[in-house]
């Protein structure tokens, strides 16, 4: 007998949810950076476990939203949430000290203020969902004991799992409570998908993620990018052509560097990776365009499948 279902990962930006999504698929299917709010739509992988599929949703961190594109990522999250046959707060122990408040710096403060957002929207919705504490790597075991009992005293969890979805460690565990949640049902995949994208906004994504990863400051976070062309040759390469998108001329010269530097290393690092992840020769072609207020415009959203008017 065949089970399959959803199962959502959500938290706080930066608590390793794309990171456990890749686990936990065995495969890279949603792209991940050191910098908060890096994914910034519903990503969604599949995993099998036995006789079991399991939908694993990725979702955007929650924060306080302030832009038009945070409220929409944010709604996301939660609409991801909401759907889903089983769900997993992921919080980042390693943003926290032992007694379960906050440690020290500004990001730990405030994804623990994320957390307590997120921890008033779990009470008044009452549903049935796990706590994991993540990147156990990074912090003393001891540790754990005090901060699941912050966590516990605030809400019934379902149950609690130690992770590191970066190293593997508590994973399967995880993986197996998610597939014992799993309605009866036929897959709704083939057996060999571990994914559901089009290879477009795959390319989009892989090219984002290089651009986070080489670009600071702001920028990372005003910047889209869009896959213009898909052209397969006859030789069996692909010829790639996206243009990134900017909100200031200032940013254009940041995103193309000195010398253009910058823009073609990133493009390095994303041909590459488009390489592996299509298997096939890849031309990729870069242009970066300013365009004000792209944020302000509903073909950013829709097809990622985002709210305008979130
Ligand atoms: N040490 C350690 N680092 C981790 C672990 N999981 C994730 N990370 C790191 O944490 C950072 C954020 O990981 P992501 O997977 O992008 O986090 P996210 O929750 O998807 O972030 P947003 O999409 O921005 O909300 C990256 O630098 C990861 O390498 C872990 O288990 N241990
Ligand atoms: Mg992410």
């Amino acid at each position: 007998m065949r089970h399959c279902g959803s199962a959502c990962i959500f938290g706080a930006p930066n608590a390793g949810k794309s990171t456990l999504v890749n686990r936990l698929v065995g495969q890279k299917v949603a792209i991940v950076t050191n910098k908060v709010q890096t994914t910034r739509f519903q990503v969604r992988g599949i995993a099998i476990s036995g006789a079991t599929q399991i939908i694993l949703i990725d979702t955007p961190g929650i924060f306080s939203p302030r832009r038009r594109l945070d409220r929409a990522m944010v709604r996301a999250a939660w609409e991801g949430a909401r759907e889903a046959d089983a769900r997993v707060h992921l919080v980042d122990a390693g943003a926290y000290v032992s007694d379960g408040s906050a440690a020290p710096g500004a990001a730990a403060r405030r994804m623990a203020e994320d957390d307590d957002r997120i921890l008033i929207r779990l009470r008044q919705e009452m549903r049935p969902t796990f706590l994991a504490l993540n990147k156990i790597d990074l912090v003393p075991r001891e540790s754990l004991l005090p901060l699941t009992a912050s966590f516990m005293a605030r809400y019934a969890y379902e149950g609690v799992f130690m992770i590191s979805g970066g190293k593997g460690a508590g994973v399967a565990k995880l993986k197996q409570a998610l597939a014992a949640l799993m309605p009866e049902g036929p897959w709704a995949y083939p057996e060999d998908q571990t994914m559901d994208a089009p290879m477009r906004l795959l390319a989009a994504e892989i090219t984002r993620e290089k651009l986070m990863l080489r670009l600071h400051e702001e920028l990372p976070y005003a910047a889209s990018v869009e896959t213009d062309e898909w052209r397969e040759h006859k030789d069996g390469s692909v010829r790639i052509q996206q243009t990134i998108y900017v909100a200031r001329e200032g940013h254009r010269k940041i995103a193309l560097g000195r010398e253009g530097r910058a823009i073609r290393d990133i493009g390095l690092a994303a041909r590459k990776e488009m390489q592996t992840a299509f298997d096939r020769p890849v031309h990729l072609f870069l242009h970066v365009k300013v365009e004000e207020n792209w944020e302000e415009q509903r073909r950013f959203y829709e097809p990622f499948g985002l709210h305008f008017d979130a």
